[in-house]
């Protein structure tokens, strides 16, 4: 029944080739992770609610019992204790304890997050622009284009009208096209005011910021296309300046760098008609 449910659901994607990691309605969690990264943060925001979850029924409990027990009716001559140093001693050690187990974690990840584990294949340049992208491939023979907003009237010359996976607010002209499974070093900056780079399912998020260069990296697991958001108030269209990685196969991606060369608009097109031929292939084989 559930594989049924699963099925159906993957259908609207599987129709037009692609799967979209992108915000749900009333969504209340994280996305589901594309990158190692992503799937450490998933498992230490579950560890440290094991943490948050006691200490705050633990306060409750002890608000609870402090209000009800010792209310004036309850308990007209208060105690005039002022030190117990078993207690002092407990409240103290206790929390330098949790906050060890919690410290401890966190600072491994954000090692991590700075650290990729191989030096990276590909290194991009993401430029924030009030109100748009920009990015360059540093590659021997370089390559640049702008990626800005998909707008409603270009949805059928460019091929994007399944609002599914190319949704209002989200979707770009010119995705930022990546290989699989590959170390990918991403330099932001910004030629304005300040902007930020960011990609929920890979657990990236870095300032971008003029006349500076922060470095993230992300090694995508699956094969999709990604959505992210500016996510530093920069003006007016802030909320019109989304980020779109499409992750492929390396094959796919050596053609499609090949052609973006000489037109991105035009490998773009053949790019998403690869991906969909493959996806109708797959689907029948199964
Ligand atoms: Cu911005």
């Amino acid at each position: 029944m559930k594989n049924i449910a699963v099925g159906l659901a993957t259908l609207p994607f599987l129709a037009t080739g692609a799967v979209a990691a992108q915000p749900e309605p009333w969504q209340y969690r994280f996305q589901p992770a594309a990158t190692g990264i992503m799937h450490e943060i998933t498992w230490f925001e579950i560890y440290t609610l094991w943490f948050i979850v006691p200490i705050t029924i633990l306060v409750m409990l002890l608000l609870g019992w402090c209000v009800l027990r010792f209310r004036a009716s309850a308990n007209p001559t208060p105690s005039r204790t002022s030190h117990n140093t078993a207690i002092e001693v407990l409240w103290t050690v206790g929390p330098v304890i949790i906050l060890l187990f919690l410290a401890v974690p966190s600072f491994q990840l954000l090692t991590a997050q700075y650290t990729p584990k191989e030096e990276p294949a590909l290194t991009i340049k993401a430029t924030g622009v009030q109100w748009y992208w920009d990015y360059e491939y540093q590659l021997e023979e370089p390559l640049s284009f702008t990626s800005l907003i998909l707008h409603e009237e270009d949805r059928p010359g460019s091929g994007k009208e399944d609002k599914a996976v190319y949704p209002r607010l989200l979707a770009v002209d010119n995705e930022v096209v990546v290989p699989v499974d590959t170390t990918v070093r991403v330099l932001v900056t910004a030629s304005d005011v300040i902007h930020a780079f960011a990609m929920p399912s890979f657990g990236v998020k870095v300032d971008a910021v003029p006349g500076r260069i922060n470095e993230t990296w992300f090694k995508a697991e699956k094969e999709g296309l990604y959505y992210g958001q500016c996510s530093e108030l920069c003006g007016k269209d802030h909320a019109f300046m989304p980020i779109a990685i499409r992750v492929v196969a390396k094959d796919q991606y050596d053609t499609w760098i090949a052609a973006a060369r000489e037109d991105v608009g035009g490998a773009n097109k053949a790019l998403m008609a690869a991906i969909e031929a493959n996806t109708k292939v797959a689907a029948a084989g199964n």
